[in-house]
């Protein structure tokens, strides 16, 4: 109810006092809101009444206004106090209903993890720092004579139609292979022996199947050293093989054909996802193409500013997404590279 104070000077109409005393009780927020339209709004009655005071006769102007405006002053103040009221008394409630316990465990935190490809690369990158071969990193954006000259491989050579090649503005393209490291790091080791190094990193080629895409990533090793020969390199490849997938994998060794390399040798390992009996992934072989290897080519030992007579060595390169296939069980490369967690949660 109103108090005798806050009404000094102020006739009041009984409409008046009852929409004061409304104020006074409302409870809600709402409430408070509704009254304020009602009676101090654009349209509310204080409002339209104090618009009309200039209509009235002049005599009855001034106390006219006067009245309205402490009315409207006291309704003001009663909805401001009545407001803080609701406001605070919401507020404890929330308190009360939302507690918060600082002493319950929080929410354990989403723990990503790494993909795939990122694991098989680090498990070769650790394979081949502990056979003692450092790494050499080398560009993507390769000129033609590293990625195919210097491999053996001139203009018009028949070699280049199996790498379908992203040309870029002469003489640059999208390198095809890791291979031109091999001459990029002949070059900087300057004739010192033994040369004991490897590469890793992105290749582009025009394929796109389920075994093949067009950005995909190989890991190249090469030695040089004197009296280096093919007995080296099956160990060493071996070697990695048993450190990637553990126990003993079953390997098939081919011979083959690389420009660069002379004798070539390539090596395939057991489908693991049919276990040898033929699926969609080894196309019914039983077997898979992992990587290919060789004695490096005299050209290409000279175009490294070595002498070929007095050297030797070898070179292999594998397709990195192809043994995470292998080695996760993944039955379509393009998959590796969708980055659909429904499949990533599950590696
Ligand atoms: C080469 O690229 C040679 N530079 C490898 C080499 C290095 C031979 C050193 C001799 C000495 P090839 O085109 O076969 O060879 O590719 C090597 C491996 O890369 C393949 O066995 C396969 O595992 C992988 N690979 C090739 N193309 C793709 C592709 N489009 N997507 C995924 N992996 C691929």
């Amino acid at each position: 109810m109103t108090g005798p104070e806050e009404l000094h000077g102020v006739t009041l109409l009984a409409e008046e006092a009852a929409a004061l005393a409304a104020m006074a009780d409302a409870s809600s927020v709402a409430e408070l809101e509704r009254l304020r339209v009602e009676w101090l709004g654009r349209r509310g009655r204080v409002t339209e009444q104090l618009r009309a005071v200039g209509t009235l006769p002049a005599d009855q102007r001034r106390t006219a206004g006067q009245r309205l405006n402490a009315l409207r002053a006291l309704m003001e103040k009663r909805l401001d106090a009545r407001l803080a009221e609701c406001a605070r008394r919401d507020l404890e409630q929330r308190l009360i209903e939302e507690r918060l316990d600082l002493t319950l465990p929080s929410a354990p935190p989403a723990v990503g993890r790494l993909h795939p490809v990122t694991r098989t690369r680090r498990r070769l990158e650790d394979a081949m720092v502990r056979l003692g071969f450092s790494l050499f990193e080398g560009p993507q954006v390769e000129d033609e004579w590293h990625n195919f000259e210097a491999l053996n491989m001139p203009a018009e050579h028949p070699a280049r139609e199996m790498h379908d090649t992203f040309y870029l503005p002469p003489p640059y393209l999208l390198r095809t292979h890791t291979s031109p490291f091999q001459v990029r790091s002949m070059k900087a080791a300057q004739g010192r022996l033994p040369l004991r190094v490897f590469t890793i990193g992105t290749t582009f080629r025009r394929d796109d199947d389920p075994t093949h895409a067009p950005q995909f990533m190989q890991m190249e090793g090469l030695l040089l050293d004197v009296g280096i020969g093919l007995g080296h390199l099956k160990g060493v490849v071996r070697q990695v093989f048993k450190e990637v997938f553990g126990g003993d994998p079953v390997l098939r060794i081919r011979p083959s054909f690389f420009p660069f390399t002379e004798p070539s040798v390539e090596w395939d390992m057991q489908c693991t996802l049919c276990g040898g009996s033929g699926c969609r992934v080894c196309q019914n072989t039983g077997f898979l193409e992992l990587l290919g290897s060789g004695m490096v080519h005299p050209h290409v030992i000279r175009a490294g500013g070595y002498d070929p007579e007095l050297v030797s060595g070898f070179a292999f390169g594998w397709g990195v997404d192809r043994l995470a296939m292998l080695a996760y069980g993944i039955d379509d490369i393009r998959l590796l590279y969708q980055n659909d967690l429904r499949l990533l949660n599950q590696l």
